[in-house]
């Protein structure tokens, strides 16, 4: 939990408005978006959408954030030595045209960390990600306490 306190510092005196960011995207759909409440003491977490590409090309997906996360990167599970590991990918997911990218738990996520301790008082918020050739797109988001 190194480097937690200097993440708090960050967000004094940040102005959250959910709407300011929103753009509304014809290249893709979004579906099922949730994020997970942190369990008690922690500040990270992780969100979920499905993200279907509706253009006739390839979408990468490059970048995710949300404006309760300090930092926010793409995740995925993957198994190491009969272990589940959770591995950071920086170079991001490609959609295939037509096809869903889902981010489920177990699966490729949403990681957030840094939580802002607003958000626990929230119900709503939005995830945000950035798409190769066409910019940050966002969904609004429901915070879920568990796993449904
Ligand atoms: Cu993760």
């Amino acid at each position: 939990m190194k480097g937690v306190k200097g993440w708090l510092i960050l967000w004094v005196g940040l102005t959250l408005n959910l709407n300011a960011d929103q753009q509304p995207s014809e290249e893709v759909a979004f579906s099922n978006a949730w994020v997970k409440m942190p369990m008690p003491g922690m500040n990270m977490t992780a969100g979920f959408v499905d993200l279907k590409n509706l253009t006739n090309v390839e979408l990468r997906v490059t970048a995710v954030k949300t404006p309760y996360s300090a930092m926010s990167e793409l995740h995925e599970m993957v198994m190491a030595n009969a272990v589940m590991q959770m591995r950071h990918v920086p170079q991001g997911w490609v959609i295939a045209p037509g096809a869903t990218l889902s981010l489920v738990p177990g699966g490729k996520h949403a990681m957030l960390m840094g939580i802002n301790p607003a958000f626990l008082n929230q119900t709503m918020t939005l995830l945000e990600f950035n798409i190769e050739g066409i910019g940050w797109v966002s969904v609004p988001a429901v915070i879920k306490k568990t796993t449904p």
